[in-house]
């Protein structure tokens, strides 16, 4: 049985002060019926984890780099991620991949490196309108999925989170069944790869527009674990009915 997850990520928002929303959150849900994770900004992480122990949040980290450490100014490395409180890290998120032209080598590379530094990685695939329409969707999933995963994923480092990329932040989502479609896709993939154990333990998160009032609609889809929250994670009044939803 795969345990439900409602991840925040927070992208290049928040200061100190937003460390309220997330004790707001877990004064909200004290024994929820799923994972929360919240994925702030690496100056936040340490505050953040130090303001979430003993609750029922968990915090994690939006990207780390491929190498332990070096001289790769304004990165960050998975064992800096680990050490300020950090137990996942969401890595190859469209907005790295086209914002930093992130390639899924170099995803593999970062989440081969997080694994084995002990950090549970969120790797994020997802179409471009463009695709889609092209009817390209499962040939980019499928691409992206195979060369972003490194061999050593298991059910316990690994979630896939699928994020059509023009569902990001624009309030439009897919169909249903295009959900359905893309998420029955990857569980079959990782089946193939993985073996049945580690192919159906791995959690599969919907992401792109997910809000309190599309969240039981989304979840209610065969193979949709959870979601990936960007814009609704932000404040706990926003949140918290996603989470709710899950339970
Ligand atoms: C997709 C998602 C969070 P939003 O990027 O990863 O953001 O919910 O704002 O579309």
């Amino acid at each position: 049985m795969r345990q439900k997850m409602a991840a925040g990520n927070w992208k290049m928002n928040g200061t100190s002060a937003s460390l309220d929303a997330l004790q707001a959150l877990a004064k909200a849900h004290p024994a929820p019926g799923c994972e929360i994770l919240i994925c702030p900004p690496a100056p936040l992480i340490h505050r953040a984890a130090q303001s979430a122990a003993g609750t029922a949040i968990t915090i994690g980290g939006q990207d780390c780099h491929s190498a332990p450490s070096g001289a790769h100014t304004g990165d960050t490395s998975a064992e800096m991620l680990r050490d300020a409180g950090a137990r996942y890290v969401i890595l190859g998120h469209s907005e790295r991949r086209s914002d930093h032209h992130e390639t899924s080598a170099e995803v593999r590379a970062k989440a081969r490196l997080a694994m084995e530094t002990g950090l549970a990685t969120i790797i994020c695939v997802g179409e471009t309108l463009t695709q889609r329409e092209a009817a390209n969707t499962l040939d980019i999933i499928g691409g992206q999925l195979s060369e972003s995963v490194p061999d050593l994923a298991t059910g316990e480092n690994l979630v896939i989170a699928y994020e059509p990329i023009w569902a990001i932040g624009t309030g439009k989502i897919p169909t249903m069944a295009q959900i359905g479609e893309v998420h029955d896709f990857l569980r079959t993939r990782l089946e193939a790869r993985f073996g049945p154990g580690v192919g159906r333990s791995v959690r599969l998160l919907y992401g792109g527009s997910v809000k309190g009032n599309n969240a039981a609609e989304i979840f209610a889809v065969p193979n949709v674990d959870g979601a990936l929250v960007g814009g609704a994670s932000l404040t706990a009044e926003d949140f918290s009915p996603i989470i709710t939803a899950l339970d």
